[in-house]
């Protein structure tokens, strides 16, 4: 779906757009049937192991990890996108719904950036619903200098109606002309808190089906999982073709082009081994400007 001049305008505007209607349920049943396969199989190893006792075959999607992982934590490991490598997954990167969107936004020259992630958030109930929440941050934050000079857009993804019950994304409008907030590794990399403005920030509810598209200098920050559902999520980032990505040591690759339709690269196989290359590659890199803390002798 291309975007409006209307929604375009927002979007430079405010550094984040929620658009509605971009994606359709064909676009998301190859991931979700992929991902549901190997937690199946995941769950019937830890089964094996005797980690697991019920494996809530019948249970949908948005809950099934989660009645698994309060038996089995480990269920949640290799889901996400550069672990479980799939081929569904791989074909969702090229969704032409959602490459219109971001055409709209930097143009028909688009690469995908390896800072991609299928997340899954556990119900709350016990931890509050802190499972994995990520503290206020600018996606600049998170990658390398080399790619200051990128224009590279967000699209968080929704595989569930997010809701504020369900920890939605809260989002500062307006925030990313700031540019760059220096970043300090305090619980994950998160802005300096006396640099994080104090203009009220907006509740990202996004239903299924829709998008929220920020710039890499809006911030933002994960809420809590009040619900019963799991609040699962596919974040991705599109940049202009030949760009910096911040992740130089991890693959990225052309998926449209209009100056050069040859150069968009489908070879599942060779993104694969890429992944695979990079893992032993990448290790011990730092991945953020920020050096992570190390952590404390006990
Ligand atoms: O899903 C979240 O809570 C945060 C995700 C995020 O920071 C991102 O997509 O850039
Ligand atoms: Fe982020």
């Amino acid at each position: 779906m291309f975007l409006s001049a209307q929604q375009v305008g927002e979007f430079r505007e405010n550094g984040v757009l929620i658009a509605k209607n971009v994606l359709t349920e064909a676009d998301f049943a190859g991931v979700e049937a992929e991902t549901s396969a190997y937690i199946d199989r995941r769950a019937r190893e830890l089964q094996a192991e005797g980690k697991i006792k019920d494996l809530h075959e019948d249970a949908p999607f948005d809950k099934r990890i989660g009645l698994l992982f309060e038996q089995c934590p480990e269920i949640e490991r290799g889901i996400d996108i550069m672990s479980l490598l799939g081929k569904q997954m791989f074909g969702f990167l090229h969704n032409d719904n959602l490459l219109d969107a971001v055409e709209s936004l930097i143009g028909p020259e688009l690469t995908c950036s390896p800072i991609q992630h299928l997340r899954a958030r556990m119900p709350g109930g016990k931890d509050g619903g802190k499972h994995g929440l990520v503290p206020w941050h600018q996606d600049a934050g998170v990658t390398l200098e080399e790619a200051d000079s990128s224009d590279i857009v967000t699209c968080w993804i929704p595989l569930i109606h997010a809701t504020r019950q369900t920890g939605c994304m809260e989002v500062i409008p307006g925030a990313h002309k700031l540019g760059h907030l220096e970043h300090v590794a305090e619980g994950g990399t998160t802005i300096r808190p006396d640099l994080l403005p104090k203009t009220e920030p907006l509740c990202a509810e996004c239903p299924r089906g829709g998008v929220v598209f920020m710039t890499k200098y809006t911030p933002h920050r994960g809420q809590p999982n009040l619900s019963e559902q799991v609040r699962w999520t596919i974040d991705l980032r599109y940049q202009r073709t030949g760009t910096p990505t911040g992740r130089p040591f991890h693959p990225d690759f052309p998926v449209r082009s209009k100056a050069a339709p040859n150069s968009v690269t489908r070879d599942y196989e060779d993104w694969v081994s890429r992944w695979k290359k990079a893992h032993v590659d990448g290790k011990g890199k730092q991945m953020h400007r920020v050096k992570p803390k190390p952590a404390m002798a006990m």
